[in-house]
């Protein structure tokens, strides 16, 4: 009965767009579009057994697309099985025929157990972004969702949220570096850091930026501070390693001006169970010269890190250009 009454509600939402802009294309779908065993599902009631189809939050039409939401029961503890607590969610979102996507849940403020195996392992989602790089086919990509891992704060505790799925071209992404030489552009938006790149520094100022003076290709980036405090120009992505792996890092480099050019410095930071071990676990710094120039070190990992990224740091004013990162296994 459950499943004739929400059939009826969720049949005319069964709608999908596709927005082709300048580089890009968006597929996006409704969570309740998508999930296989609607049964699951309640409207409008809140019940620790099963998902709410949830059309009657406050202000739902600002806060949720479509103004509906799914949503868990409140979960107080992590739960011993899935089978507890609500029951698991099946999702199968449709694909395009050809291309590399990533795949982004949106709603997911709180821990959802996440499986892409149909159940037999899960992991703890904490973000929108559920898979990378899918090689798509037309196959629909399937996952399955469970009310299992509570708020690891208890104070923070609650239900979670599956709002809708979006589906974006994959940012491309070398050895664990996304958008290494700058060339992927998937927004129109210019006043925020390269695709797959983000910016830190200690004061909040400064600002790293696509530029059309690269080293190769047509883009690069320009990196702007002005203070005297540590920044950092970080790339989104990483790589899973394991222990006695060979790398060489390296970037290009030109500095335009900079108060401190030797404090330039590319780091591989190494990484164990998601915690950082060290910023610097291989470093190479960068020499007083206008000149493009390349930071390069060559390294072999251990076994105190399971990870790796890569990013360019420094201190005090700036104003360099940088292109091509890699990070190259030698073995
Ligand atoms: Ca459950
Ligand atoms: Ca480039």
């Amino acid at each position: 009965m459950i499943a004739t009454r929400l059939a009826l509600i969720l049949v005319p939402a069964l709608v999908c767009y596709a927005v082709t802009g300048m580089a890009q294309t968006l597929l996006h779908f409704e969570a309740e579009e998508v999930i296989v065993n609607k049964e699951v599902v309640i409207k409008d009631k809140m019940r620790p057994d099963l998902w709410t189809y949830w059309t009657t939050d406050k202000d739902a039409d600002k806060k949720w697309s479509g103004g509906v939401v799914i949503r868990s029961p409140e979960i107080k503890e992590d739960r011993a099985t899935p089978e507890e607590g609500a029951p698991v969610l099946h999702v199968s979102i449709p694909m395009p025929e050809s291309g590399t996507w990533d795949i982004r849940a949106t709603g997911i403020n709180r821990p959802i157990a996440l499986s892409r195996d149909g159940g037999k392992t899960w992991i703890r989602q904490t973000s929108s972004l559920i898979a990378e790089s899918v090689v798509a086919d037309g196959t629909p990509f399937t996952c399955s969702f469970d009310d299992t891992f509570a708020h690891d704060k208890p104070e923070h505790r609650g239900a979670t949220y599956l709002d809708f799925f979006s589906i974006i071209p994959a940012i491309p992404t070398v050895n664990g570096v996304k958008n290494p030489d700058f060339e992927a552009v998937t927004t129109t938006t210019t006043d925020t850091p390269p695709t797959g790149w983000s910016w830190w520094s200690r004061d909040g100022a400064g600002q790293a930026r696509p530029v059309n003076d690269a080293k190769s290709g047509k883009l690069a980036a320009k990196i702007t501070y002005v203070g005297d405090k540590d920044w950092a120009f970080n790339n989104n992505g990483g790589i899973t390693i394991s222990s006695g792996q060979q790398f060489t890092a390296s970037a290009w480099v030109k500095i335009n001006n900079a108060k401190a050019a030797k404090s330039i410095t590319l780091q591989a930071v190494g990484s164990k169970d998601k915690k950082v071990v060290k910023h610097g676990y291989a470093a190479a710094k960068a020499s007083d010269s206008n000149e493009w120039q390349l930071l390069t070190t060559t390294f072999t990992t251990g076994d105190d890190i399971d990870h790796l990224r890569l990013r360019l740091v420094g201190s005090g004013d700036i104003d360099i250009v940088t292109d091509g990162f890699s990070l190259q296994p030698a073995n």
